[in-house]
């Protein structure tokens, strides 16, 4: 197998719609997350629609020594990883700083920040190995602005966008390129995970908004890991038409 893709956080949402951009591209994957039987019903999806090969790996990405157990002992047809995306992710809370649950922090920094920063250590080895790769980063407007009630996750996405860059200046002796892509309001079940289940303030995010979908987010990634080889798209921030930024909506009355 060649140029396999190593998908985090596949089992819903923009991680979910990567794995079914790569795979009608004829791309192996592997694909994980912790719900083991969103992963199972995925894999023989993708495996039938496209003839290609998943394996589904089911970990915590917070939990260390399975991240390594888990990617270290790949089987040699399934190292050759040429791209990672590293998306698996979450916000937890919208609270004022006094008052936010210090648990939500800890979990949301653990995962965005620990997690991406075991699971690309765990992968470097095989492609250091290839002399070849490429690393996509899951940012968010939240990286690049902080806003009210924001604090720990803006804190955690921050730390994708110096981890994104801190990653390309290190591997440039490696070759490989490294890519932050950084979205706004995209409809998956993000909002549904923050708000703890509540699904009218989660809903609310998108009133009067037509926001990004999952798909768009995975098109432009498959477009930045299709460049040539020479080719490396550093960072992108990617709204709905209607949000120019993290504060700014135009939404419909
Ligand atoms: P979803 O909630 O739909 O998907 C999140 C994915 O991350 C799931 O597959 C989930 O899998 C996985 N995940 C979460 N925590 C863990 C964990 N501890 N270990 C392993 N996997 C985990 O949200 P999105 O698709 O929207 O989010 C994907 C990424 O995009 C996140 O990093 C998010 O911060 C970022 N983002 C989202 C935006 C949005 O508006 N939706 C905007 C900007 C950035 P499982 O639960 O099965 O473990
Ligand atoms: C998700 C986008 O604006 O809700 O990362 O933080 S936002």
């Amino acid at each position: 197998m060649n140029n396999i893709v190593l998908i985090t956080g596949a089992t819903s949402g923009i991680g979910k719609a990567c794995a079914e951009k790569f795979a009608a591209a004829k791309h192996d994957l592997i694909i994980t997350g912790r719900r083991k039987d969103r992963l199972d019903t995925l894999k023989a999806a993708l495996e039938s629609a496209y003839s290609i090969s998943v394996l589904p790996l089911c970990f915590d990405v917070q939990d260390k020594a399975a991240v390594f157990t888990a990617i270290s002992n790949l089987p040699a047809a399934w190292q050759t990883i040429t791209i990672l995306i590293n998306n698996a992710g979450l916000a937890l809370g919208r609270d004022s700083f006094e008052d936010a649950n210090m648990n939500d922090w800890e979990t949301m920094l653990n995962t965005n920040v620990h997690g991406l920063l075991y699971v690309t250590r765990a992968v470097l080895p095989f492609m250091i190995a290839q002399k070849k790769g490429h690393i996509v980063n899951m940012g968010s407007v939240a990286g690049k602005e902080v806003y009210e009630k924001g604090n720990g996750y803006c804190a955690s996405k921050f730390a994708v966008d110096a981890l994104n860059r801190a990653m390309r200046i290190d591997l440039l002796k490696h070759n490989i390129k490294v890519t932050g892509i950084h979205p706004g309001a995209v409809e998956t079940e993000f909002s549904l995970v923050r708000y703890k289940g509540d699904a009218s303030t989660a809903a609310a995010t998108y009133n009067g908004i037509t926001p990004l979908t999952g798909a768009d987010i995975a098109e432009t990634i498959f477009y930045c890991c299709h460049l040539p080889a020479h080719v490396c798209i550093n960072d992108l921030i990617i709204t709905p038409t209607q949000q120019a930024d993290a504060f700014y909506f135009n939404r419909n009355q």
